[in-house]
């Protein structure tokens, strides 16, 4: 069907047909379903249908346009998963999960819950516009991805890891989506302006631009919220991505410091994000820190590239930067 969204204008949209009505099942990603909770908070909601095979009409306003988001967002998941890693969904048994939209009235998150198998997306409030953007949408189906996987204990600094994986992921998905509307970048959240002031929830290139988040590991860092302490793991992936300093990446300007003064050289966020799904599906535990992230990630790209490549080098001086070993 097609889909007229909110952030990433006319798209496709996986539906199938019964009859004369048009339903919001994608039957070519495991028959992923989007629903509506109409402003409701339980339940698995309404399967989105109607007359005709499209969605929504780029405005807020209509309840069908969250829908199209949210299951542009949820295609886009599936495709890169299973187009760049081989990963048939979320728990690579060829299940599409589910997306509810409409939940309650004001809320400002969305979230991923592995006992419905699905997420949840609120509508926003004030300035802050509906959740349901490309790279929300990737960073929550991630959380389920990491569930299956690494399973990584959601606080100290695991959970940091864990965050920034859905983070890493839904950078990933955004650049690789390539929507004009919306083009890859290493901000998380820009599209919904949740200040009012038009920052993005995150940054990754250096991610004390936000006020809170970390750009280097300490020892006490396990101790803050699993959306600050991601900051290191955030800015490492940029870093290996694409290296330190100044830097201009479909328009957007970053600048990327080391903790320890010494440059970086990127590999590519490809790479970058290969190493990194590699080592959360291969080598990380529900315990793995910082430390073991490192080594984690050292061993894959050794495997991959051999421990005299430049990509290892790039994966130790990120490392070294973000003051993890040296
Ligand atoms: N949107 C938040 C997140 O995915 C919800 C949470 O705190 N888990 O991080
Ligand atoms: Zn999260």
């Amino acid at each position: 069907g097609t889909g007229n969204t909110q952030y990433s204008g006319q798209v496709t949209v996986g539906s199938v047909q019964s009859g004369s009505t048009f339903q919001l099942t994608d039957s070519g990603r495991g028959n992923h379903r989007t629903t509506n909770l109409n402003r409701g908070t339980s339940g698995t909601g309404t399967l989105f249908s109607g007359p005709d095979d499209i969605w929504g009409n780029g405005q807020a306003a209509n309840t069908e346009t969250a829908a199209a988001d949210a299951a542009y967002g949820a295609g886009l998941t599936w495709d890169y998963y299973k187009n760049v890693h081989g990963r048939s969904g979320i728990r690579g048994d060829g299940v599409g999960a589910s997306s509810r939209v409409h939940y309650g009235n004001n809320y400002v998150n969305a979230f991923w819950q592995d006992s419905c198998f699905c997420m949840t997306y609120g509508d926003g409030a004030g300035n802050a516009k509906p959740l349901t953007s490309i790279d929300v949408a990737a960073h929550e189906m991630t959380h389920g991805v990491t569930s299956n996987t690494a399973r990584l204990v959601y606080s100290g600094e695991s959970g940091g890891l864990n965050e920034a994986t859905s983070d890493i992921f839904a950078a990933a998905v955004e650049f690789h989506a390539a929507n004009p509307n919306d083009p890859g970048d290493y901000l998380v959240g820009e599209k919904i302006d949740i200040r009012g002031n038009g920052t993005p929830l995150r940054y990754m290139d250096r991610p004390s631009r936000d006020g809170s988040s970390k750009d280097a590991w300490y020892s006490g860092i396990g101790s803050i919220d699993v959306h600050y302490s991601s900051g290191p793991a955030n800015h490492w992936f940029y870093l290996l991505s694409e290296g330190s300093g100044a830097k201009t990446v479909n328009g957007v300007a970053y600048d990327s410091p080391t903790s320890d003064g010494l440059p970086v050289t990127g590999i590519g966020r490809e790479k970058a994000a290969l190493i990194w799904y590699k080592a959360l599906t291969t080598k990380f535990t529900s315990t793995t820190n910082y430390a073991g992230a490192r080594t984690g990630t050292i061993a894959v790209a050794t495997e991959l590239y051999g421990a005299a490549s430049a990509e290892v080098k790039s994966v130790t001086d990120a490392w070294a930067g973000i003051n993890v070993g040296a």
